[in-house]
Protein backbone atom coordinates (compact mmCIF):
# COMPACT_ATOMS: atom_id res chain seq x y z
CA UNK A 1 0.00 0.00 0.00
CA UNK A 2 2.50 2.63 -1.08
CA UNK A 3 -0.36 5.19 -0.72
CA UNK A 4 -1.13 4.38 2.69
CA UNK A 5 2.92 4.85 3.75
CA UNK A 6 3.23 8.30 2.23
CA UNK A 7 0.22 9.52 4.26
CA UNK A 8 2.25 7.81 7.25
CA UNK A 9 5.46 9.50 6.45
CA UNK A 10 3.48 12.29 5.77
CA UNK A 11 1.79 12.49 9.12
CA UNK A 12 5.19 11.44 11.03
CA UNK A 13 7.11 14.38 9.53
CA UNK A 14 3.66 16.76 10.59
CA UNK A 15 4.55 15.55 14.02
CA UNK A 16 8.08 16.60 14.02
CA UNK A 17 7.76 19.63 12.66
CA UNK A 18 5.06 21.15 15.01
CA UNK A 19 7.47 19.28 17.94
CA UNK A 20 10.60 21.27 16.92
CA UNK A 21 8.18 24.13 16.97
CA UNK A 22 7.01 23.67 20.18
CA UNK A 23 11.10 23.14 21.29
CA UNK A 24 11.76 26.71 19.79
CA UNK A 25 9.80 28.67 22.25
CA UNK A 26 12.39 30.51 24.81
CA UNK A 27 12.45 27.78 27.76
CA UNK A 28 14.35 29.49 30.70
CA UNK A 29 17.86 27.96 30.60
CA UNK A 30 19.48 28.87 33.55
CA UNK A 31 19.11 31.73 36.29
CA UNK A 32 21.23 34.03 38.57
CA UNK A 33 20.45 33.68 41.70
CA UNK A 34 20.15 30.15 40.35
CA UNK A 35 16.20 28.48 40.71
CA UNK A 36 15.76 27.27 43.79
CA UNK A 37 19.15 28.00 44.87
CA UNK A 38 20.14 30.05 48.05
CA UNK A 39 22.57 33.54 47.93
CA UNK A 40 24.46 34.63 50.73
CA UNK A 41 24.75 38.33 49.47
CA UNK A 42 21.25 40.28 48.56
CA UNK A 43 21.57 40.11 44.29
CA UNK A 44 21.83 43.53 42.84
CA UNK A 45 20.58 42.07 39.58
CA UNK A 46 18.52 39.11 38.21
CA UNK A 47 19.95 37.57 35.14
CA UNK A 48 18.04 34.50 32.99
CA UNK A 49 19.10 33.09 30.44
CA UNK A 50 16.61 31.36 27.70
CA UNK A 51 16.84 28.70 24.81
CA UNK A 52 16.10 32.02 22.37
CA UNK A 53 16.52 35.11 21.51
CA UNK A 54 14.20 37.57 23.39
CA UNK A 55 11.83 40.50 22.16
CA UNK A 56 12.85 42.60 25.23
CA UNK A 57 9.73 45.04 24.61
CA UNK A 58 7.24 42.20 25.58
CA UNK A 59 9.73 40.36 28.37
CA UNK A 60 9.83 40.78 31.79
CA UNK A 61 9.97 39.86 35.10
CA UNK A 62 7.64 40.99 38.49
CA UNK A 63 9.75 39.73 41.71
CA UNK A 64 7.85 39.23 45.06
CA UNK A 65 9.42 39.09 48.47
CA UNK A 66 8.30 37.68 51.86
CA UNK A 67 5.39 39.06 53.14
CA UNK A 68 4.25 39.51 49.36
CA UNK A 69 6.05 42.82 49.25
CA UNK A 70 7.05 43.83 45.28
CA UNK A 71 10.41 44.44 44.84
CA UNK A 72 11.24 47.40 42.76
CA UNK A 73 13.34 46.64 39.32
CA UNK A 74 14.88 48.70 37.11
CA UNK A 75 14.64 48.65 33.50
CA UNK A 76 15.33 45.40 31.74
CA UNK A 77 18.23 44.48 29.37
CA UNK A 78 18.97 42.02 26.97
CA UNK A 79 22.88 40.33 26.79
CA UNK A 80 24.40 37.62 25.06
CA UNK A 81 22.45 37.64 21.96
CA UNK A 82 19.13 38.42 23.41
CA UNK A 83 19.14 35.38 25.09
CA UNK A 84 19.58 36.96 28.86
CA UNK A 85 17.75 39.36 30.52
CA UNK A 86 18.81 41.06 32.91
CA UNK A 87 17.37 43.30 35.44
CA UNK A 88 18.45 45.25 38.03
CA UNK A 89 17.28 45.19 41.68
CA UNK A 90 17.00 48.72 43.32
CA UNK A 91 15.65 47.32 46.37
CA UNK A 92 18.51 46.18 49.03
CA UNK A 93 16.65 43.02 49.32
CA UNK A 94 16.34 41.35 53.13
CA UNK A 95 16.41 37.77 53.79
CA UNK A 96 13.90 36.06 52.82
CA UNK A 97 12.56 34.16 50.19
CA UNK A 98 11.88 35.44 46.59
CA UNK A 99 9.60 34.74 43.92
CA UNK A 100 10.45 35.60 40.33
CA UNK A 101 7.17 35.48 37.79
CA UNK A 102 8.62 35.94 34.16
CA UNK A 103 7.05 36.58 31.00
CA UNK A 104 8.94 36.72 27.39
CA UNK A 105 8.28 36.76 23.78
CA UNK A 106 10.89 34.98 21.85
CA UNK A 107 11.83 36.30 18.42
CA UNK A 108 10.18 33.82 16.62
CA UNK A 109 7.02 35.32 18.69
CA UNK A 110 5.86 33.05 20.61
CA UNK A 111 4.77 33.69 24.60
CA UNK A 112 6.00 32.12 27.37
CA UNK A 113 6.03 32.10 31.09
CA UNK A 114 7.05 30.40 34.20
CA UNK A 115 7.85 31.15 37.87
CA UNK A 116 10.72 30.28 40.07
CA UNK A 117 12.03 31.21 43.71
CA UNK A 118 15.62 32.19 45.56
CA UNK A 119 16.64 32.66 48.24
CA UNK A 120 18.51 35.30 50.34
CA UNK A 121 19.97 33.99 53.70
CA UNK A 122 20.84 35.46 56.66
CU1 LIG B 1 8.32 29.14 19.73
Amino acid sequence: MPQMKKLLVAAFAASLALASQAFAHAHLKSAVPATDGTVKEAPSELDLTFTEGLNLKFSGVSVTGPDKVTVKTGEAMLMKSDTTLMIPITDKLATGKYIVEWHVLSTDGHKTNGTYSFTVAP
